[in-house]
């Protein structure tokens, strides 16, 4: 492979404050000296660097842009910046702390009581403890709406019952975030989706790690099994009702992978360009001398540009608090598109080496093949934006 260099066509970096570039380089200098070493044998071994937990926790990683509690307070654009660098490395290590952070501390900060956020946000944001997001079943992926499981109030206690699927972080989670209907809530006949606290050390509860993926191989993945699973009353996140608290969940992580993409593309890019500059074919010059070799580049960094330029957009409007589900939608599905293309572009213009781990290209157009799928499908992205521009849903 090749050392990254910068990627900024557009003089990007005269958008952000010293604090941001601060953020970014410190970032990236982490994922330089820390996973860029390792992260092909973890690939290949199917193996999540957990040494670098401890080490991310210390430069405020996780929880970045929440206040209090541990967590470091970075502004939105800041924790992007994080999100774009960490994937620039590897999209399932980006997944492991989009978990952490967007889908396991957001919900607490925000649906939690202050003595669950006393109790776990300084443990989660230091990587003490590790946390996992239940919201896909066997059956609902991106129909969440229809979940199977079930929580009941017995006494001070809720019993849970249900399957969930596809968890990032499954088995190396201390604490599971459920979520689950709630029965007869808010009154005898109805139900209602709310988020629990579920401690993974709890009798009944079982995790089993997905094997044979061909994506994401530094992330753990797992299946979740909830069989009359006692949680003292006191679990419940007491803020969270209905599907909308899983969605403003999905909301933080979505924001964040559209940074990641970037990343991911910009990796591929750079790998490309380095390597059409030095490998020679026909006339004895480089095959970056070549038009169509030109044009994939020109692509690539077209669409890298854009992607920053709206994920900026999106951050600062985020500062501002006036973000909307649907521009992230838009930023979500576009920049991994783009990254998807550029990594096969890319792939292209590397021949024969491309498909080699001697390159990230390949573990990154893999890795792609989840983003573009989770967290809202493609398509599912496009009927979410599809419905708020013409008020008719197509789901
Ligand atoms: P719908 O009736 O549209 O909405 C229910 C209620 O929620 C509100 N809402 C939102 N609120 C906040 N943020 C959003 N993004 C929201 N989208 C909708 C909505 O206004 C409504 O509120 P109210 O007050 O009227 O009740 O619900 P629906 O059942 O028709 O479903 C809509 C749909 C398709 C948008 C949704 O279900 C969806 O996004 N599906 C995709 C599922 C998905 O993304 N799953 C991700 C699982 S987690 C994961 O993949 C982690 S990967 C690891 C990593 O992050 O790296
Ligand atoms: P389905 O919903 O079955 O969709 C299959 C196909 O049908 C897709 O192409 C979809 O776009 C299309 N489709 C579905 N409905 C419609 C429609 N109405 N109109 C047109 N087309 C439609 N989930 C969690 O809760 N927590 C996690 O930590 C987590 N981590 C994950 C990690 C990985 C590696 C992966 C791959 C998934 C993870 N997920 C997680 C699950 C992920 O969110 C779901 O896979 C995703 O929401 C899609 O659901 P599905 O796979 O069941 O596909």
């Amino acid at each position: 492979g090749f050392k990254f260099q910068n990627v900024d066509f557009l003089k990007f970096d005269t958008l952000l404050n010293e604090d941001e570039r601060l953020v970014r380089d410190t970032a990236r200098a982490f994922v330089e000296d820390n996973l860029v070493p390792i992260i092909e044998d973890c690939f290949r071994e199917g193996r999540f660097p957990r040494e670098l937990v401890p080490q991310m926790g210390e430069l405020g990683f996780f929880g970045a842009n929440l206040h209090g509690y541990g967590c470091a307070g970075m502004s939105n654009v800041e924790y992007g910046l994080v999100m774009q660098e960490l994937e620039r490395g590897d999209s399932g290590f980006r997944s492991f702390v989009s978990v952490q952070s967007a889908l396991v501390m957001y919900p607490i900060y925000t649906f939690g009581s202050e003595e669950q956020k006393q109790k776990w946000l300084p443990d989660l944001a230091s990587g003490r403890k590790l946390g996992c997001f239940g919201l896909t079943e066997p059956g609902f992926g991106s129909n969440p709406g229809g979940m199977t499981t079930r929580a009941r109030k017995v006494g001070d206690e809720y019993i849970l019952n249900g399957e969930k699927m596809w968890i990032t972080s499954g088995n190396i989670a201390d604490v599971a975030i459920i979520w689950a209907k709630v029965v007869d809530d808010p009154e005898p006949g109805k139900e209602t989706v709310r988020g629990f606290l579920v401690e993974t050390d709890r009798p009944g509860f079982r995790a089993d790690e997905v094997h044979g993926k061909w994506s994401l191989r530094a992330s753990v993945t797992s299946g979740l099994s909830l069989q009359d699973v006692h949680i003292p009353a006191s679990n419940l996140l007491p803020g969270s009702g209905g599907l909308k608290s899983p969605l403003m969940c999905l909301n933080q992580a979505r924001y964040g992978i559209s940074w990641g993409a970037i990343g991911a593309a910009m990796s591929c890019y750079d790998t490309a360009l380095q390597y059409a500059k030095t490998r020679k074919q026909f006339r004895n010059e480089p095959i970056a001398s070549h038009q169509l070799i030109q044009e994939k580049l020109v692509w690539m960094i077209s669409e890298i540009s854009k992607a920053q330029l709206l994920s900026l957009h999106a951050g600062r409007l985020k500062d501002a608090g006036t973000l909307t589900h649907e521009i992230i939608s838009l930023a979500k599905r576009n920049n991994v598109w783009m990254a998807l293309e550029c990594a096969r572009m890319a792939r292209q213009v590397l021949g024969a080496n491309g498909i080699t781990e001697d390159y990230p290209i390949m573990r990154h157009m893999m890795n792609l093949e989840s983003v573009i799928t989770y967290e809202g499908t493609h398509d599912i992205h496009a009927l979410i934006i599809g419905g708020h521009i013409t008020g008719s849903p197509a789901f």
